[in-house]
C-alpha cells in the first residue's frame, strides 16, 4: 500500500518541490494551500504522471476552524499520515522593528507558528493511534540567527526550532519522529512575497548566488523521510555553498 504525505503550501516552491518528489517514490499526497487552482492542477498533472492519488484541500492554516474540520475529518482512507511535512509560511517586509507594520507581524506569526500548531495538532491523533509517523517542521537560517529587519519572521522561526524540539520530547512515547530542516536563500516565490510584489528586489536576494531550489530542499527532507524507522535526523540546516548562514555570502567570485 502507498504511504501518505501530508504537505501544506504546496501550491509553489518547497512545498511543490517536496510533493512531486514524495508523488515520483509513489507516495499518496494530501496537499493544501489557499490557491485552489495550483492544487487542482498539481493533483491532475501528478496523478497522471505516476499513477498516485492526490487528495487537494483548500485552506487557510491561519484559519483553527477550517484546519481542525478539514483535517480532523479526513477520510478514513486518508487517516493513516506517514509523514507530515508543515512547509507553508511566509515572510512579510523587511522593516525595522519600530516601523514594521502590525499587521504583517500578525500574519507571520499566525501563519508560521499558529498555523503549524493548528496542523499538527489535528493530525496527530491519528499518528498517535498507529505510533508512528514523522513531522518534518520548516524552519529557517532566520530562526536560527537573527538579522536586522528580520524581527518577527525570525522570531516565528525561532518559535519553529523551539517547537521542533518540543515536539520531539513530548512526542518521544509516541514513537514519532520529529525534524527540522532549515534552508538558507532558496529561490521561490518567498522573496516576492515578502517584497510584496517587488521583483526587482526580490531578484536582488538572489544576486552573485546559485541558490537552493525547491527541489533542492525536496530532495534532503525525502532523505529524512526515507530513512529506517530507528533513525531520526532531528535538525538539518542546509544553505547554497556561497552562503555561510544567515549573514555570510560570498556574492562576488
Ligand atoms: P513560497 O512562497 O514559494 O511558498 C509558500 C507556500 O506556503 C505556498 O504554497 C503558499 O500557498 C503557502 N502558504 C502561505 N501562507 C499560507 C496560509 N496562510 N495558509 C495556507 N498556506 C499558506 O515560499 P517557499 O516555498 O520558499 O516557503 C516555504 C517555507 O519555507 C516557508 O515556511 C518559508 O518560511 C520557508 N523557508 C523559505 C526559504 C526561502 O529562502 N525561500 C528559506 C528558509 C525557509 P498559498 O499561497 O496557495 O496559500
Ligand atoms: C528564509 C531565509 O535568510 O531570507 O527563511 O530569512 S532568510
Amino acid at each position: 500500500m502507498n504511504k501518505i504525505v501530508l504537505i501544506t503550501g504546496a501550491t509553489s516552491g518547497i512545498g511543490k518541490g517536496c510533493a512531486e518528489k514524495f508523488a515520483a517514490a509513489r507516495y499518496n499526497l494530501i496537499i493544501t494551500g489557499r490557491r485552489k487552482d495550483r492544487l487542482d492542477a498539481l493533483k491532475a498533472e501528478l496523478e497522471s504522471a505516476h499513477s498516485i492519488q492526490v487528495l487537494p484541500l483548500c485552506f487557510d492554516v491561519q484559519d483553527k476552524e477550517a484546519v481542525f474540520n478539514i483535517l480532523g475529518n479526513l477520510p478514513a482512507e486518508w487517516q493513516d499520515v506517514d509523514v507530515l511535512i508543515n512547509n507553508a509560511g511566509l515572510a512579510l517586509g523587511r522593516d525595522n522593528f519600530e516601523d514594521a507594520p502590525l499587521d504583517d507581524w500578525e500574519t507571520m506569526l499566525n501563519t508560521n507558528v499558529h498555523g503549524l500548531l493548528y496542523v499538527t495538532r489535528a493530525i496527530l491523533p491519528f499518528m498517535i493511534k498507529r505510533k508512528k509517523g514523522h513531522i518534518i517542521n520548516m524552519g529557517s537560517v532566520a530562526g536560527k540567527e537573527v538579522y536586522e529587519k528580520g524581527n518577527a519572521y525570525c522570531a516565528s522561526k525561532f518559535a519553529v526550532d523551539a517547537l521542533n524540539r518540543a515536539m520531539r520530547i513530548d512526542l518521544l512515547k509516541h514513537h514519532i519522529k520529529v525534524t527540522g530542516i532549515h534552508p538558507g536563500a532558496v529561490e521561490t516565490e518567498f522573496s516576492l512575497v515578502r517584497y510584496k510584489g517587488d521583483a526587482t528586489t526580490a531578484a536582488a536576494t538572489y544576486n552573485g548566488i546559485t541558490p537552493l531550489t525547491g527541489a533542492d530542499v525536496a530532495d534532503v527532507i525525502f532523505y529524512c523521510a526515507s530513512l529506517p524507522p530507528h533513525v531520526c535526523i532531528n535538525d538539518l540546516v542546509l544553505t547554497p555553498t556561497r552562503q555561510a548562514d544567515a549573514f555570510y555570502f560570498n556574492r562576488n567570485q
